[in-house]
Order: structure tokens, then sequence, then C-alpha cells
């Protein structure tokens, strides 16, 4: 059984060469997109069982997608193979200054067609952890309601549950994006979230009130990502703070899985806070130097080479 079982939508990746702007853009390069199979890929990577499921068209883009996954040594056996609808698709380009453009052709895609039936309670009760991001509850209804049971699965056999809430305003308003993410936010042990869409979930402003809601909440740590500033965690009792890697970036998506994984990495192999951080930081550190979501993910060798722990410093 997996360590780490993750779900949602992987869909095909066409990235515009470096630099030039989707609309002029002539050369694309295919590869993969998804937050939780990028996180997940920045598990195995790193060295760990993990699982990934959801759903995929029969066709060319989920063939490839669940051959990608397969070939990183992610368990695919429980993703379906839809075989009436398409895989969804992600068209964008990559600048390091520049805003990226991302276009979604997803809606009505195989993978938002996950449901209920495709959880298997099974596998998700002997994992180790159960990890999610917002945007598979926000696919459709049906997606919704197999996050929950994915996520009742997960408490009732007592395996712990990471979330981030990976807010995508191209998918849903902002109401509904918190109306979704509060009732995750009760089930998850641990919370991994950009400062921003933490505050939009919880009404509150600045790292600590935010964190203290989901802490009441039910959260036993929160992890709040400051973007190029870093990271700042804290459990309730402790505070750190992680500097952001100063690495030449190219490509800033995927950074957020990218630290997912690699705090998750840690965690797991029982690293405490700041060192989780740090590993963190250089997971992240090493994906947005190369193009692509998840291409530039490290193997556990480049990540020994972490940011350095004297630069968390304990508040
Ligand atoms: O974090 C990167 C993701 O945003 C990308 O891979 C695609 O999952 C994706 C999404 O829904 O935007």
């Amino acid at each position: 059984t997996p360590e780490v079982i993750t779900f949602g939508e992987t869909m095909g990746l066409l990235l515009a060469q470096q630099g030039q702007p989707l609309e002029h853009a002539t050369g694309f390069r295919r590869s993969i997109a998804g937050a939780e199979s990028n996180t997940a890929v920045g598990l195995a990577r790193l060295g760990h069982r993990v699982g990934w499921f959801g759903r995929v068209g029969d066709d060319p883009f989920g063939r490839s997608a669940l051959r990608t996954l397969r070939g990183e040594g992610v368990d695919v056996s429980r993703a379906v193979v839809d075989e009436s609808l398409p895989t969804g698709l992600l068209v964008r380009d990559a600048h390091a200054h520049r805003p990226i453009e991302v276009c979604y052709y997803r809606s009505g895609s195989a993978g938002s067609a996950l449901r209920e039936g495709d959880v298997d309670e099974e596998w998700i009760g002997g994992a180790g952890l159960l990890h999610l991001t917002g945007i598979t509850a926000a696919l459709s209804e049906d997606a919704r309601a197999a996050t929950e049971r994915a996520v009742r699965a997960a408490r009732d056999a007592g395996v712990p549950v990471s979330l981030d809430p990976n807010i995508r305003r191209k998918l849903a308003g902002i109401e509904r994006w918190v109306e979704l993410l509060r009732p995750l936010t009760e089930h998850a042990d641990l919370v991994l979230a950009g400062l921003d869409e933490a505050e939009e979930i919880s009404g509150c402003s600045g790292e600590r009130a935010t964190a203290g809601w989901l802490l009441e909440r039910g959260a036993r740590l929160v992890v709040l990502k400051l973007g190029s500033r870093g990271a700042w965690a804290t459990d309730g009792e402790r505070e750190w703070f992680q500097r952001a890697a100063e690495v030449p970036a190219v490509d800033p998506v995927g950074a957020g899985d990218a630290f997912n994984a690699g705090f998750l990495s840690a965690h797991l192999r029982g690293i405490p806070v700041p060192g989780a951080l740090s590993e963190a930081a250089t997971v992240a550190g090493s994906v947005v130097q190369i193009p692509g979501d998840m291409d530039g993910l490290p193997d556990s060798r480049l990540r020994d080479l972490a940011v350095g722990e004297e630069q968390v410093t304990a508040r």
C-alpha cells in the first residue's frame, strides 16, 4: 500500500516555448499537468510509495498521462479510464517575470467526472496519509462527493489528511471556493496553503490569525506559503519561518505542489518542522528552474543539497 494517496484531475499540458506569450507561441512541448499528480511525482522521485487516482479519457492524452505517472513510479492502479469523455487539457506559457497565461480545456472532461464509486476506501484506509487539494472538489458535484468520500474513508481509518486549497479562480468564484473549502478544513490535520488563500477561507488576515482559525477547526499543523518570501508554519505553540531558495526561476508553476512534496516527504520521515520546511524550499526551488509543472522535481540526492536549516528561525 502507498504511504501517500492523492487524487484529482491530471490533464495533458501543452507548454509554449519558454518566454513565448501564448497568443503568439508557435512551438509547444507536450507534458502533463495537475496539482495532485505533480505532488505525487515529487514524492515518488523522493523515494516514497505514492498512489494517485482520477479519471482520464481513453485517448492519447489520457494514456500518456497514465504512462508518465507509471513511469515515475506512481501507483495508478485505481485510476479509471473513462470510455466516453475526453482527457482535459491545459495550455499555458512560461515566463520568469510576467504573469503566466493559462487556458483550461477541461469542462466536461473525464477528470471532472470523478465520482464516489471511483474511491477505493480500503486502499485509502491502508495509506499513511491522504493528500487532497481544493481543485478536485471544485471540478463538479460528483467530484466533490468523491472528495468527501475519500476524506471520510481516511478519517474512519485514522489516516491523517493534508489539504492544499489550491484556489484556481478560473474554475469558480471565490464565494464558491470558500463554501467548498471550509468543510474540508475541518478534516485536515495538516494544511499547506498560500497565505492569501488561507485568508480568503478564514476571513482573517495575517499569518497568526489565519493559522489560529485553522488550528481551532482541528488542524495540528498549518504551513502558510508566502511565495518568493518563503513559508511560515505553526502548531499553535511554536512558529517557524523559512526563506525561499534563491534560484534563477524560469517557470513558477508547480512550485506549491513541489513544496508540498518536499514537506510531506520530510514529515513522513519524521523530520521536525524546521527541517521539513527547508526540504520543501529546496524542492520548490528546484522545480522552478526548469520549464514545466514537474520536470524540475528533484530526486532524493538533490534534495539533500538542502537550502540549509540555518535559514530557519524559530520566533
Ligand atoms: O499547481 C499547478 C497546477 O495548477 C497545474 O498543474 C494544473 O492542476 C492544475 C490546475 O487545476 O490548475
